[in-house]
């Protein structure tokens, strides 16, 4: 026993523990959300701050060295009072349990914002507009240095990273920053871009990014990652959202454990509907899928369904997915305990009807003898508001047999091509 206590003791002395967090978007206002309950839409509301919550009381728990916040603390620029008061709370109870926290302040919460500022306490340290260097020394006796800046405006396009140097002598080297990595696909805005090869050359020992709200290990050895936002706030941030707990030794290995913060997931599924299925077949099916989602995820989520196929269906149960009574209904049929499931949107793909008669040969068969079997009079009379048309008919001389036949054969060929494209399109 004596001897494990002795090896732990030294392991201790020789790394450094902290979380790793960023774009906690505190106080979401979950706009796209309509006609959700108040004490449910109240829960969605809070799961920002609970997500954060989570990260503390881990923080806590595991006894880290260090806490850092990579920007996007707040959603607004305006710093809502309630996000403010909530984010002191929480720096209270790391003050407390002797974690110091560094914040760098992002495109969101730049500094030249306008808000009624609420002090943090003395364990919190904020980045100020340049890039700087904060050093300190840990309980075991290690030497961090912190290098990082906070947001002076909204938009920094400059290449921050060139501004990154390394002072001094320190056990450890830190980055933080907020900002776009040019090798990664994202949708979010190119503020303080930079590319991987910059960041190694600073040759810092870790890299804590900000602003990519998708969880991301960018390179390992030294690692540069971002952990992505704690809690998803829209749909396109769906899935599991986390934090890091990062360990680095004094010969340079990182190992990074994720902690799981999300406490409500944005999902989608998808429902291929079918030639047979009634009306109480399709409320079912998505009544068993919710279910089914629920239990093997075991957290509350926020649900889009897609019905595939939709074409299949009959034209009344359509006008019921369109006119919204049929996610009505099933809003009205979930229960809200612990955990929940809320459909909040249903979308329809009609795409795959085209694609059936594309695919049928009877359908081409049918057409063929249509166009064949197409008389001169008929022709004649479907032309007949274009030569009648006082300006047009000005233009126009009389069709021959063979022009005829021509056109018949473009319009087969077009009705085709606008199918094959519009069934290529749905597949987007
Ligand atoms: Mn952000």
């Amino acid at each position: 026993m004596e001897h494990i206590f002795v090896v732990r003791r030294i392991q201790l002395k020789k790394e450094i523990r902290f979380i790793h967090t960023a774009d906690l978007h505190l106080d979401s206002p979950f706009l796209g959300l309509k006609d959700v309950p108040t004490n449910l839409f109240k829960r969605i509301q809070n799961s920002t701050f609970q997500a954060f919550e989570t990260l503390i009381d881990e923080a806590i728990e595991r006894q880290v060295d260090f806490f850092v916040i990579v920007g996007d603390l707040f959603d607004g620029e305006d710093r809502s009072i309630k996000a403010q008061a909530k984010l002191r709370q929480q720096m209270v109870k790391l003050e407390q349990a002797g974690i110091e926290v560094f914040i760098s302040h992002g495109n969101h919460d730049h500094l030249s914002g306008t808000w009624l500022n609420l002090d943090m306490p003395s364990n919190v340290q904020i980045f100020p507009e340049e890039v700087t260097c904060i050093p300190i020394t840990t309980k075991t006796g290690l030497k961090v240095h912190l290098y990082g800046f906070s947001y002076p405006t909204r938009h920094v396009t400059e290449r921050m990273v060139s501004k990154y140097i390394k002072e001094g002598e320190a056990d450890f080297h830190i980055g933080l920053l907020h900002g776009h990595c040019e090798s990664s696909r994202s949708e979010h805005q190119p503020y303080a871009p930079f590319s991987i090869q910059e960041l190694l050359q600073t040759q810092m020992n870790y890299w804590a990014l900000g602003h990519i709200h998708k969880s991301q290990i960018m390179h390992e050895d030294p690692h540069i990652v971002y952990p992505g936002n704690p809690q998803g706030r829209h749909k396109n941030e769906k899935g599991k959202k986390i934090g890091y707990e990062v360990v680095i030794n004094v010969e340079g290995q990182t190992t990074l454990q994720p902690i799981p913060t999300s406490v409500i997931q944005w999902e989608s599924l998808e429902l291929h509907c079918t030639e047979e299925m009634t009306f109480t077949d399709l409320y079912t099916k998505c009544e068993t899928a919710m279910e089914t989602s629920l239990d093997q995820k075991k957290i509350s989520i926020l649900l889009e369904i897609n019905f595939k196929d939709a074409g299949y269906l009959s034209a009344a149960i359509k006008q019921k997915l369109e006119n919204g009574e049929f996610l009505e209904m099933l809003q009205e049929g979930t229960d809200i305990g612990d955990i929940f499931i809320w459909p909040y949107k249903i979308n329809i793909e009609e795409n795959k009807s085209e694609a059936i008669l594309l695919e049928d040969p009877t359908f081409w068969k049918l057409m063929t003898q249509t166009i064949s079997g197409y008389r001169d009079d008929e022709i004649d009379e479907t032309l007949s508001t274009l030569y009648t048309h006082v300006y047009a008919s000005r233009y126009l001389s009389p069709l021959t047999d063979v022009m005829k036949a021509e056109l018949l054969v473009e319009a087969q060929e077009l009705i085709g091509e606008r199918l094959v494209g519009r069934k290529e399109g749905g597949k987007r």
